[in-house]
């Protein structure tokens, strides 16, 4: 049975990180994958997720099996974090949260979800995107196309090109799109172009599929949140995938979220239904750690201002190396003006090395990002940028 079977290529990003952990350089430098570390280089544990599991562990609880759409009170709290406290459409009860396996998770209910009541819908994802969005919808049964995004001459975004696309698809077409730090160029639309895509959206009635992988990691909690506010009050009905690896810094618990905003309760509650159904034939219901820690923290006030404290710490660091990375390749003998790297947003910079490059970074360097040129600005520290910055401008 199995003779016959291909060997699967790796995950292009994923796939790095074992040829990294493989590399005998002393001084190698993973940029690759993207995933916040400090000015030490080390995965941060934050204070807020620590006192809550010391909290949790004071008073031990049993593990029965969640509901199948996770904690309540954690889909309550992702729900008053992505739409707002104040939002009319959470009090009217209109939104439908389930907990859901990590941002992957969510995409993939939704995925589930929409394939099942549109099957002859194709998805559009962005040219580029993270490359999992076309291989999770692809593997949810779309055909997957993609939007102009970024434009390399300009070193920036063809909003034009993006429009025209949207205005040109069929009517259902799921639109997946990076709701702030777009991974993986880093560039984001403004809020005026977030108006015409939420306009082209409505008048070519196709399905929004907010991906947040990053609230919180471009100017701020809210700010971040406020496309899905502009998506609520065009009266679209839409998806957002919610992540908290990154702003949690709580990778490997898997805690996500997938809301489906609906036109009434009734509709939120017959949606409802069926996301339970994607869930519960995919994997049952979800995980109990993560999320009780994540409800914890945004609930608990003392919590949640530290957590929004260590996140904006964690923001203001990515900044912070971005003006080093421009100042310190200029130092380095870098002729080309970078200063486009302070534009980009997020944990990620679309560099403009070519794929020659990018290899050569990491078989004469030990320098590692992806062959597109991408490389992760949350991995970089006071200690590791010179080595970094000299190792671009030789290859440059
Ligand atoms: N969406 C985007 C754009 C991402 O960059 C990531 C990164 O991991 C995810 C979704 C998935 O998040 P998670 O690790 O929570 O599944
Ligand atoms: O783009 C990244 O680096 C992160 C991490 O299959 C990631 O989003 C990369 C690949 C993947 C899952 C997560």
């Amino acid at each position: 049975l199995f003779s016959a079977v291909e060997l699967a290529p790796r995950d292009p990003i994923l796939g790095l990180n074992e040829q990294f952990n493989a590399d005998t350089n002393l001084n190698k430098v993973n940029l690759g994958v993207g995933v916040y570390y400090d000015d030490q280089g080390k995965l941060p544990l934050l204070e807020c997720v620590l006192k809550a599991e010391q909290q949790m562990m004071s008073s031990p609880k049993p593990r029965g099996y969640l509901p199948i759409d996770g904690i309540a009170a954690y889909d309550r709290a992702v729900q008053n974090l992505v739409f707002g406290e104040a939002s009319p459409a959470v009090k009217e009860g209109r939104v439908a949260t389930v907990q859901t396996l990590g941002g992957t998770g969510g995409l993939k209910v939704g995925a589930d979800f929409l394939k099942k009541i549109n099957p002859s819908a194709k998805v559009l994802i962005s040219d580029p995107s993270w490359e999992n969005h076309r291989a999770l919808f692809s593997q949810a049964g779309f055909p997957v196309e993609t939007y102009p995004y970024y434009d390399a001459q300009l070193r920036g975004i063809n909003f034009e090109g993006m429009l025209a696309a949207l205005r040109g698809a069929p009517e259902g077409t799921v639109v997946v799109l990076h709701a702030c730090c777009h991974n993986p160029t880093g560039y984001d639309i403004t809020p005026a172009q977030w108006d015409e895509v939420v306009a082209a959206c409505q008048s070519r009635k196709l399905v929004p599929f907010l991906d947040m992988a990053y609230q919180g990691f471009g100017h701020g909690i809210e700010e971040d949140g406020a496309v899905v506010g502009k998506f609520v009050a065009s009266g679209l009905t839409f998806l957002v995938a919610t992540s908290f690896s990154k702003s949690f810094s709580l990778y490997g618990e898997r805690v996500g979220a997938l809301s489906v905003l609906c036109q009434g309760k009734d509709e939120a509650a017959r949606v409802l239904s069926q996301l339970k159904i994607a869930i519960r034939t995919n994997y049952s219901n979800p995980p109990i750690h993560g999320a009780t820690v994540v409800t914890m923290v945004l609930t608990t006030p003392e919590l949640r201002a530290l957590w929004e404290r260590e996140l904006g710490e964690m923001r203001l660091r990515i900044k912070q190396m971005r003006l080093a990375l421009v100042e310190k390749l200029k130092a380095a003998g870098v002729k080309q003006d970078m200063t486009f790297i302070t534009e980009q947003i997020g944990m990620f910079s679309y560099s403009g090395l070519s794929k020659d490059q990018m290899v050569r970074l990491r078989e004469e360097f030990g320098v590692y990002g992806t062959d597109s040129g991408r490389m992760c600005v949350a991995a970089l520290n006071s200690r590791n940028i010179d080595y970094v910055c000299e190792s671009i401008a030789k290859v440059l």
